[in-house]
Formats: structure tokens, C-alpha cells, sequence
């Protein structure tokens, strides 16, 4: 028989700041296994509120944009000047082959995850909703219960994860690099729609020029945009991760930012809507699994998936087979 943990102890460990029992309340909600998920859902009772309240920010940028050397300074600069704490979840692609994690230990932030104040968790991404992680959520309300005031989320790369970390996330932060392609430009809009704050990085040496040119392109162009939902106009800055006097001007931007949505209700409004959201989307997928799993069991589904109806009327053909499960007796 499986050895049954003691949730009220995990609970407490957790909401103590204990670095283990928080570990292993990750691997639990991110656990494919049913059993687990149900472990999971009687310790976040177990739970209840958080006591601190906390501030999630999503980080996007190319490969190479310098994400994680600014998650690393900033971090640092809270941790050493604020004395807050800080969790950051690095969402790592999942290797297609092996299903386990391909940064591992390679992830960068050497200097933060030395820090008794910093927690840093690679999250495997599973390949699914855009590349990221199906749990993350939950791992940043675990983080949360532990006392982590900010909250940093670093996607993967660009172009498919953004619209997943804005449902985390109170902020989104856009990292560009000067002369990072043309070919970016069509996505880059889509991105900079959904970006709060958007920062030239590496602003430094001899590319300071080239990126104060590029914040005032930038800014022109986000001026053409529609206005965000929560009427904060979205600010273009440049900064150099190398620099802690940048990252003191970048966390003054931050603050006016959170000052701004909660002022006008939007950081309260923006949680409810994004807790309906995953709430959905949780259901979807439980759907799916169950409806995916029942056509599996029919003995008859391989033929018909392959047969001429299949492949001529699929439309036709999903809706007789919906009503099969929908009245099934099993
Ligand atoms: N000069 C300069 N280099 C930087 C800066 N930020 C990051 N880099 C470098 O850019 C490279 C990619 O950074 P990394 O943080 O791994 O980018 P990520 O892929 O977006 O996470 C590394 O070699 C960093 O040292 C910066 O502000 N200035
Ligand atoms: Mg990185």
C-alpha cells in the first residue's frame, strides 16, 4: 500500500516557507496520476487562503532576448534591497522523446537560486496550451502560500505562450533586442497588444543608441494599437540586465503599474476573469480525456474512425458519435 503523506504537515510546512514540502506539493499537482491529483486537491484545502497577497509577472522574449539574466537581476535586486520574497517558474520545453525536462540544471540564475529568498522551479511545459504548463496556476498558488510576494514567469520562447502567460499573469513584460529580425514583426504585434510594459534589453556598450532609436519605434508602434482592457497604456523603456540602477528604473515602472490596475479595480476583476478561465479550461480538458477514452474502448472505433464516413463527413460523424457517449450506459 502507498505510503499516505501527512497533508496538515505538508500544509503547514508549506505556509512556513519550508523549501521541501513546497518541492513536493509541486511534483504532486504537476503528477499525471489520479491519485495524486486527489492528494493535491485535500492539501489545497487543507490551505485555504493565502496570507500575503502576491504579484505575477510573465516574462516574454526570444530565444536569447536575455530573460533570464533580467529575471536574475531584478530578482536580486528585490531580494537584496526589498528583502521580499521571490519564485521564479521557468517553463522548460519538455523533451518530445523522453517527456522530461531539457534545461534541468542548465537553467540559468546561479546567483538567485543561492538566495535564501529566491525559489526558482523549472516547470516541464508537457507540450501543451502553447508550451505552457498545464499546473503552472496551482504551482503559483503553492508559491504564494509559501510566502512569495512576486511571482516571475518565463515562457519558453515567442509566439505561441503569450496569450497562456497573460491568463497567469497581473503583468506581462515583453523583453525585445534590437535587430532581432524583421520576420518577428508580424508576431511581435500580436505580442505587444497583450504587453504591459515592454523593455529594450541589453541596452548597453556600444548598443545603447541602437536601442533608444528602438524605443521610439516601438513606441510609435504601440500607439497604433487598441487600448488594454484595463486602460493602462502600455510603457516602452530600454534597460540593461547588467545594470542594478536599470533594474531600479524598471521597478519603479512595475510599482506605477500595479498602483495603476489596482486603482482601478482591474488587478481584482483581471484574477476572477483569469479563475474562470482556467476553470474552463480544466473542464475541457477533463472532457476530452473522458470522451477520448470512451471512443478508445469501443472495439468498432478503429474501423469507423478509418471509414468512408469518417473521412468524408467528420462533422457529421462527431456529432453521432457525441450522442453514442452522451447516452452511453457504461
Ligand atoms: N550585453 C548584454 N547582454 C545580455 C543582457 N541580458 C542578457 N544578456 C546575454 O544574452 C544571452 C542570453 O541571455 P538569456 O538570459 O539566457 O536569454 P533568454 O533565452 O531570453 O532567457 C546571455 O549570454 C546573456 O549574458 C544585457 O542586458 N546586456
Ligand atoms: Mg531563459
Amino acid at each position: 500500500m502507498p505510503k499516505w503523506p501527512d497533508l496538515s504537515l505538508w500544509a503547514d510546512g508549506i505556509k512556513q516557507g519550508n523549501r521541501a514540502h513546497l518541492g513536493r506539493a509541486i511534483s504532486l499537482i504537476e503528477s499525471s496520476l489520479e491519485n495524486d491529483n486527489l492528494l493535491a486537491e485535500q492539501l489545497f484545502e487543507r490551505l485555504g487562503k493565502p496570507e500575503n497577497p502576491s504579484f505575477r509577472i510573465g516574462i516574454t522574449g526570444v530565444p536569447g532576448a536575455g530573460k533570464s539574466t533580467f529575471i536574475e537581476q531584478l530578482g536580486l535586486f528585490i531580494t537584496q534591497n526589498l528583502e521580499q520574497k521571490i519564485a521564479v517558474l521557468a517553463i522548460d520545453p519538455s523533451s518530445p522523446i523522453s517527456g522530461g525536462s531539457i534545461l534541468g540544471d542548465k537553467t540559468r540564475m546561479n546567483d538567485l537560486a543561492r538566495d535564501p529568498l529566491a525559489f526558482i522551479r523549472p516547470s516541464p511545459s508537457g507540450g501543451s496550451l502553447g508550451g505552457v504548463a498545464k499546473r503552472t496556476l496551482e504551482t503559483i498558488r503553492l508559491c504564494e502560500f509559501a510566502g512569495y510576494n512576486y511571482i516571475f514567469i518565463e515562457t519558453v520562447g515567442i509566439g505561441q505562450s503569450e496569450a497562456v502567460v497573460k491568463k497567469l499573469s497581473d503583468l506581462l513584460l515583453l523583453l525585445l533586442i534590437t535587430g532581432a529580425g524583421d520576420q518577428l514583426q508580424g508576431i511581435k504585434r500580436g505580442i505587444m497588444e497583450l504587453a504591459d510594459l515592454i523593455l529594450i534589453n541589453k541596452a548597453d556598450g556600444e548598443n545603447l543608441l541602437a536601442a533608444k532609436r528602438a524605443v521610439s519605434e516601438t513606441n510609435q508602434a504601440v500607439r497604433l494599437l487598441t487600448e488594454s482592457e484595463s486602460g493602462w497604456n502600455c510603457k516602452v523603456s530600454h534597460c540593461s540586465s547588467m545594470s542594478q540602477k536599470d533594474m531600479e528604473r524598471v521597478w519603479i515602472q512595475i510599482k506605477d503599474y500595479f498602483q495603476f490596475i489596482q486603482s482601478v479595480g482591474w488587478f481584482e476583476k483581471n484574477r476572477i476573469h483569469q479563475s474562470h478561465f482556467w476553470l474552463y479550461t480544466h473542464l475541457e480538458e477533463r472532457l476530452k480525456r473522458d470522451l477520448m477514452g470512451w471512443i478508445s474502448t469501443r472495439t468498432e472505433a478503429k474501423s469507423l474512425l478509418n471509414s468512408d464516413s469518417a473521412i468524408e463527413e467528420p462533422f457529421v460523424l462527431s456529432r453521432k458519435l457525441y450522442a453514442e457517449y452522451k447516452g452511453r450506459t457504461d
